[in-house]
């Protein structure tokens, strides 16, 4: 059985390694494929690349998972949202057409995906038996976030829009929890060992809404993976102390942590769940002492109970490679 399946299942504490957006713009050898793939949703949805660029960070530090390449805007995409990534601007959808939103059905929006469930099937056939292949989804709010546009900048939400649009923001969270669980399925049925759910907003939701926007749909996506025997691991990034309400309430084999969460607060009040990552990004921005000293407290504080070392949010661009290994062996050769 694939490491993470196995901590996940059974709940063991053991080793493993990997980091979230490890296959990304601080690797020169994404950074080559990218320079000549302008269109990034085209890159995405071309399984030899795709698969090529998912290996990259395994082949470099011998991760003990890999997680395709991919984005949680392809499930608006497949949609039929138009999705385009501008360098600074980040992503931009066009308009949503409820009527044409209602329109789809299961077999347009997997024909559509093809190209990503050959991926994980080329890239599962490549890795080594004992790592686990992760596929994800973004929970329905974050891509609602982007598919309403409910966002007034990177980090305020446009509250006005979300109380006046209650009645569309509950069609379309409905519509979008219906095709996550068939995307969750399609990439499980292509190979993938575990599904991620990134609620990379949830930190946004105002608390009288946190129970119908984030706790709500991660239990209806949570309940589908229970029925389907599906590994699963939810981060809904931002929410502090309702990290707590969240794991009672959604129950996921595993629960990734942010940075703003205290270690200790979290090995008592998530137990029972496997706990994933939780060290700041920046920290690899940082000197090695200062690296090493973030990442022992880490180790130490989980140890002895099932905990896969990751990050409290993706990789940032600038990381320097050499970190990242640096980081790997002191994590492989941790005894202390
Ligand atoms: O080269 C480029 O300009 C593209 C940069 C890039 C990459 C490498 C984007 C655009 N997406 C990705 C890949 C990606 N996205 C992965 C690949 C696997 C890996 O982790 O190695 C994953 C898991 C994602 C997930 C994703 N996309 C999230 C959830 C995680 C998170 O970072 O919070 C989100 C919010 C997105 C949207 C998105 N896609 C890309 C960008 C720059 C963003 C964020 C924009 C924003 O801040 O709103």
């Amino acid at each position: 059985m694939s490491n993470i399946k196995n901590i996940l299942l059974n709940k063991v504490s053991c080793k493993s390694i990997w980091f979230m957006r490890q296959a990304g713009r601080y690797l020169p050898e994404f950074r080559a494929i990218r320079s000549t793939n302008k269109d990034f949703i085209k890159l995405c949805l071309n399984s030899e690349l795709s698969s090529e660029i998912t290996l990259q960070p395994i082949k470099r530090f011998d991760l003990d998972s890999a997680i395709i390449f991919s984005d949680i805007l392809m499930i608006p995409f497949a949609l039929g949202q138009n999705v385009s990534f501008n360098k600074d601007h980040g992503p931009e959808l066009s308009n949503l057409d409820l009527k044409l939103l209602l329109e789809n059905n299961e077999k347009k929006f997997t024909e559509k995906l093809n190209p990503v469930y050959k991926a994980i099937e080329i890239t599962k056939k490549k890795l080594n038996k004992s790592k686990s292949l992760i596929s994800f989804i973004g929970a329905p709010w974050t891509l609602l976030v982007y598919m309403l546009g409910l966002r007034k900048n990177k980090y305020e939400l446009n509250v006005a829009k979300l109380n006046q649009n209650k009645l569309l923001i509950e069609r379309v969270l409905e519509t979008v929890i219906n095709y996550s669980c068939i995307h969750i399925k399609n990439q499980i049925n292509a190979g993938a060992d575990v599904v991620q759910i990134f609620d990379s907003w949830a930190g946004l939701i105002p608390t009288n809404f946190i129970r119908d926007y984030c706790y709500t749909p991660n239990l209806k996506i949570i309940e589908f993976c229970k029925k389907e025997k599906i590994p699963n691991i939810c981060f809904p990034k931002g929410i502090k102390k309702k990290y707590e309400e969240f794991n009672k309430i959604v129950k996921p084999d595993c629960i990734n942590i942010d940075a703003d969460i205290d270690l200790v607060w979290a090995k008592e009040k998530l137990s029972g769940t496997v706990i994933q990552g939780g060290m700041d990004p920046n920290v690899l921005l940082k000197d090695d002492k200062e690296m090493f000293k973030a990442a022992s407290k880490y180790i130490q504080t989980f140890r002895g109970i099932p905990y896969i070392f990751n990050l409290g949010h993706g990789l940032l661009p600038q990381t320097d490679p050499v970190k990242v290994e640096k980081l790997v062996k002191f994590y492989r050769n941790f005894n202390g």
